[in-house]
């Protein structure tokens, strides 16, 4: 009886769905929805195709996704303390997050960008803008760890940042606010004229990678919103756009919007560089921090750096014009062969597209309207490639498919919108779930897209997932670009608030990602290579404590002669030696965080007891199934308690 109770129930579930689906036509049903699921499915023990990095915004770090599986492997701490993996809490970390204005735990991350060889995208490392305490940081793709972070001086809101050269000569950082420079005491209404912005030009190594504020270009007060690198034909030329030209201090949204043309400014950096080169440029006096991790001793160090070199564009001819751009341009994006730039007038509805060989003509020709700040303006007419008049709301950024098409972002509209380079013709519009800002594809910023895929970055997300009460994270959308259409095939959500993303073929990362650290070769101060070389030492009032870590077991796991304050130093060396078996590291009351330290790592922990007992540690990552075992105990005395330093393990 039962039985049959059941097969009825379940053939009536099965008329159900078939009902439903007929009923519901506007729903991509069928054999189109499962077509969609094999296109994003990647089977368990298979991998992703892609990998695609996200800003995360107001999170301050960088995030790992895989593509199609739109799965999120990993967060990296750059600009935030990320307990995680104690980033930023930890002795050799603390100093990746100093600047001039002390330690500053947080960030806002805006716009990652891979490092480019000829162009291409060469996957060894990853940039990514701190907007608001101006910093530039540099991830390494073999170890996935922030190396570097280098403070930007003279600037405010470093939005326009960290877009890469196509040889990586340069990673450029632009100021999004004027300020007055050198920063001084002023009456804010003496704005107009009176501040400054800042273009900054920071060379990378081409062996390490290491950073160095090479110039920063004084530009007039206005606002230098996005940027791009010019790339093939048009190298050796960035791009920025600008908004509030009116230079207006209050009341932006009214005030920022008077003038029917901002600009874009086209720099020439080829031409200052050769200008600082040959002596040109002012050493101004400065303040900022850059600060370097190094693997071999698994530590960061903090310099401060006391003098940056400043060019006055009006003293350079010839490398700096501004190119009219309708209303209020966001997006400054720069097509794979380098002739075009589009600028997107957030306040518009059209595309503006400027030719960078009508540029060089009207250039050549001497054609000019105008200066600002003597700065010549050229004609918006001459620098015309055309207009998309594409018939959306708030157009963005734009990116490419390698394929000829340029795909833009409508924030207002909430759609993506395909259009022709050199028609200008729209090809296909999507709509994305919901306001979407950035969108990314594999390389399409860089002179060879990969295609294949867009990923729509959402700022509403609203309806789409289960509510997870007034907050819900960001919504990603995938569309599959490889036919002659878009076709949204896949949603999931993304941490923080990815404002851009960068993507990049697996194969060009994945065969080269560290899997451990060499025990022989860490060169930290505090290390111990072998379980024999652990010990305790008491400087005073600071005490080290020398441990090693190895399933399943801390060397030593008992100490005493702890006194309350003292500062107690643990520098953890983990001892394996084996791919993904990190150990964590917690001590009860400690003011910080865990530590989760990598094979052949070492990292450190100061806690400063504050009561006399018997205070336990532990392991936090569940590394054998003698996890739970991997504990120890201290012993703190009191103050002036002679108890002897003594520490053990076994006895
Ligand atoms: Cu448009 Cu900061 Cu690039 Cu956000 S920015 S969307
Ligand atoms: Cu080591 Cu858990």
């Amino acid at each position: 009886m039962k039985k049959i109770k059941y097969s009825m129930l379940a053939f009536l579930g099965l008329v159900m769905v078939f009902t439903s689906c007929n009923d519901s036509g506007k729903k991509s049903s069928g054999a189109l929805a499962s077509n969609n699921a094999e296109k994003v499915y990647v089977a368990p023990g298979e991998q992703d195709e892609f990998y695609a990095f996200m800003s995360g915004g107001y999170s301050g770090n960088l995030t790992v996704y895989g593509l199609p599986s739109g799965r999120m492997f990993k967060e990296i701490p750059v600009f935030s303390q990320f307990p995680t993996s104690g980033y930023g809490y930890s002795e050799e970390t603390k100093p990746m997050l100093n600047t001039s204005f002390g330690f500053v735990p947080w960030d806002d991350s805006h716009h990652p960008d891979i490092s480019q060889t000829n162009g291409e995208l060469d996957g060894r490392w990853i940039f990514i803008n701190g907007n608001n305490t101006p910093r530039i940081a540099r991830i390494s793709l073999t170890t996935f760890e922030t190396e570097e972070i280098i403070e930007v001086p003279n600037s405010a809101g470093n939005h326009s940042s960290s877009f890469i050269t196509e040889n990586t000569e340069y990673v450029v950082a632009g100021t999004r606010f004027s300020v007055p420079v050198p920063q001084r005491d002023m009456p804010i209404n003496e704005y107009k004229g009176n501040f400054k912005g800042a273009l900054s030009f920071i060379s990378v190594d081409p062996e390490d990678g290491r950073m160095d504020l090479k110039f920063q270009i004084m530009m007039p007060g206005f606002n230098y919103d996005l940027s791009h690198p010019g790339r093939g034909k048009s190298h050796g030329w960035f791009f920025f756009t600008t908004y509030n030209t009116e230079e207006a201090n209050s009341l932006l949204e009214v005030n920022a919007s008077q003038n029917d043309k901002d600009f874009i400014a086209a720099i020439n950096w080829k031409k200052i560089e050769e200008y600082v080169n040959n002596g040109g440029g002012t050493i101004m006096p400065a303040n900022y921090a850059h600060n370097v991790y190094r693997d071999e001793n698994h530590t960061a160090t903090s310099t401060m750096k006391k003098e940056v070199l400043t060019v006055d564009p009006t003293k350079v001819p010839g490398a700096v014009y501004f190119l009219p751009t309708p209303k209020s341009p966001h997006g400054c994006d720069v097509d794979p062969t380098g002739n075009y730039i589009i600028g997107n007038g957030k306040l518009s509805a059209d595309l503006t597209v400027h030719s960078f060989d009508k540029m060089l003509a009207a250039i050549e020709g001497k054609k000019f309207d105008g200066e600002a700040y003597g700065i010549p303006i050229l004609k918006f007419e001459d620098v015309l490639a055309g207009t998309v008049k594409s018939g959306g709301l708030g157009p963005l950024h734009t990116e490419f498919d390698g394929e000829g098409n340029a795909y833009t972002t409508f924030f207002i509209s909430s759609e993506v919108v395909m259009w022709k380079l050199g028609t200008w013709e729209v090809i296909d519009r999507k709509p994305t779930y919901y306001s979407v800002g950035h969108l990314m594809i594999p390389g399409g910023n860089s002179r060879k897209p990969f295609g294949k895929y867009v990923v729509a970055m959402n700022k509403i997300t609203k309806d789409r997932y289960l509510p997870t009460g007034p907050e819900l994270e960001h919504s990603a959308q995938l569309y599959d670009i490889s036919g002659d259409k878009m076709e949204l095939i896949y949603d999931f959500p993304t941490h923080g608030e990815p404002h851009y993303a960068a993507g990049i073929p697996a194969e060009l990362i994945a065969p080269k990602s560290q899997k451990i650290y060499k025990l022989a070769e860490n060169e930290h101060p505090y290390a111990v290579t072998t379980p024999d070389g652990a010990k305790v030492v008491r400087e005073g009032k600071e005490v080290h404590v020398y441990m090693s870590m190895i399933r399943s077991h801390f060397t030593p796991d008992n100490i005493e002669g702890i006194k309350v304050g003292d500062k107690v130093y643990f520098h953890i060396t983990n001892h394996e030696q084996d791919f993904d078996v990190p150990h964590g590291f917690a001590m009860i009351g400690a003011n910080n965080s865990e530590l989760l330290i990598m094979p052949g790592q070492t990292k450190s922990l100061v806690w400063e007891p504050k009561q006399e007992g018997v205070w336990p540690f532990y392991c936090t990552d569940f590394c054998s199934a003698l996890h739970q075992e991997m504990q120890g105990y201290v012993r703190v005395s009191p103050a002036n308690s002679n108890i002897d330093l003594s520490w053990s393990l076994g006895e």
